[in-house]
């Protein structure tokens, strides 16, 4: 156990003189003691690296290397898809894949004060997040008679929220045993000039959550991993809580994943060819020869806006966050010190106690530095990684944002979309504005349909009228 004599001789290494006073001043027991424990909590000497690297001495990383356009499976390729997809359905119906959701953000980009899954995205109903995903799961498990346990991570800041809403919504019809929820850890917030460790009141350090790149060693820690050991999990579908349009389980980019010759079956992405140069989306790349993912504000402006001679964006590959991971390479990025991911480094607005005035400071410009490991940062660490890309349309209609791009205005536009070509696959005729865009509102149930096909079942109209307001559920 750590004492408070080495405690205090920590903090005097990493620059916390502040909370070196704090500790040796007259307060409460409870205060003194509260903060001590949360301190024990942290590797105080990795972070007094991090601090030198991060705050003290930052300097923004230089040049990545020699940068190329990531390989990719194309859409209209000439790969197997029926070979895969029949693999991929047998991994399913062996019970060997998971789905796993990242959601430890907050919705405060769309003014929703909640855990974002819970936010009601759908176009007509407006059904939940997670409601949507649920439906989702509920319907593969029928469709390929299996079961797919789901793993949801949270956060410190909406992991009882989001629990209770599940609970609150009877787990939306999934069996709550299959259900697991997690939390990601979390990083202290730092002074973005002296480096040092706020405080968010007298009693707690001021954190941010770790970054979805958190996700492994939650996985680890939490036990979620050895449970899917237990369950003979292999493979899991990882996507974002934003993107109401993911695939929960897709037989063919699983069985590229798992059986394709150029992947190791441990971290393979989807992408879509990026709407705009500036489109904010991380970006597929080879780096000196390795896959991975550079985000967009790392991304080097003149080589975003570089184009081909057909006109296209020579580095189109847009990550939409939809991963296949193996469960075998988890356990090699949490006991490898080698593969640990890298943290990158946000400047923020975050209030503070201030111990010299004791007052709270809601500070107006960036203030803190937040540390944050990203989850696609595990790509280059696979042996040989995969990217397969998919149609915009179909799988990306993030909610992200109040207004404007990747909008709840934006996402219910291509949910409508997507719903209408589905029923215009089935011969149903869907009118249509000038522009080409549908004139009527469409939400089709996961439950009803997981893709075009399975709408060849279901009693459908020739047609719909133009204004209407449809959902097939
Ligand atoms: C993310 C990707 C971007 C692109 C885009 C597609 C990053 C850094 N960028 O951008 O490249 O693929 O999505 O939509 O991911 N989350 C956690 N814990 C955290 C932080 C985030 O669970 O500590 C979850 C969050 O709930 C959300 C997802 O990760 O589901 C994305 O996070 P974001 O909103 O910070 O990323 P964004 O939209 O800027």
């Amino acid at each position: 156990m750590t004492t408070m004599t080495d405690l205090i001789t920590q903090l005097e290494a990493c620059h916390q003189h502040h909370l070196v006073d704090y500790l040796s001043k007259v307060m409460p027991e409870s205060a003194r003691k509260a903060i001590a424990a949360q301190l024990g909590e942290i590797d105080l000497d990795q972070l007094g690296i991090m601090i030198e690297k991060y705050v003290r001495n930052y300097t923004p990383a230089a040049s990545a290397g020699k940068i190329a356009p990531a390989q990719y499976y194309s859409l209209d390729g000439d790969w197997d898809k029926a070979s895969f997809k029949a693999k991929g359905e047998e991994l399913i119906r062996a019970s060997k894949i998971a789905c796993f959701t990242v959601a430890g953000g907050q919705g405060s980009r769309l003014g929703y004060d909640g855990p974002k899954g819970c936010y009601p995205a759908s176009c007509v109903t407006g059904k939940p997040l997670f409601a949507i995903f649920a439906e989702g799961i509920l319907a593969s498990q029928e469709k390929y008679d299996a079961v797919i346990p789901w793993y949801i991570m949270t956060s410190p800041l909406n992991h009882d929220a989001t629990k209770s809403f599940f609970a609150e919504h009877d787990y939306f019809g999934l069996d709550a045993g299959n259900v697991q929820f997690f939390q990601q850890g979390v990083m202290p917030s730092l002074d973005a000039t002296t480096g040092e460790i706020l405080l968010a009141d007298p009693m707690h350090l001021a954190t941010n959550p770790d970054g979805h790149g958190g996700a492994f060693k939650a996985l680890s820690v939490s036990g979620a991993l050895a449970d899917m050991r237990t369950r003979g999990i292999e493979h899991m579908s990882y996507f974002q809580v934003d993107n109401p349009h993911a695939m929960v389980v897709d037989p063919v980019f699983l069985g590229l994943h798992a059986f394709a010759t150029d992947s190791s079956g441990e971290f393979s992405s989807k992408m879509v060819a990026k709407a705009s140069w500036d489109e904010k989306v991380g970006v597929f790349c080879d780096v000196d020869g390795v896959t991975q993912v550079i985000e967009y504000s790392d991304m080097p402006e003149e080589l975003a806006k570089q184009i081909n001679e057909d006109g296209t964006l020579a580095f189109n590959a847009g990550s939409i966050a939809i991963h296949a991971i193996g469960v075998g390479f988890i356990d090699k990025i949490v006991s490898n010190p080698e593969y640990a991911l890298p943290f990158h480094r946000a400047l923020k607005k975050v209030a503070y106690f201030d111990l010299s005035i004791g007052q709270t400071v809601t500070p107006s410009e960036n203030n803190a530095v937040k540390l944050e490991k990203f989850v696609f940062d595990g790509i280059p660490l696979a042996a040989k990684s995969i990217v397969a890309e998919t149609d915009r349309v179909e799988e990306f209609a993030p909610v992200k944002n109040a207004t404007g791009n990747d909008s709840v205005e934006s996402s219910k536009a291509i949910q409508s979309e997507r719903a209408a070509r589905w029923l215009e696959s089935a011969g149903v005729k869907i009118p249509r504005k000038a522009d080409g865009t549908v004139d009527a509102i469409i939400e089709i149930s996961p439950m009803i349909a997981l893709c075009p096909e399975d709408l060849s079942s279901v009693d459908l109209p020739d047609s719909i009228e133009p204004g209407a307001t449809v959902t097939l559920e």
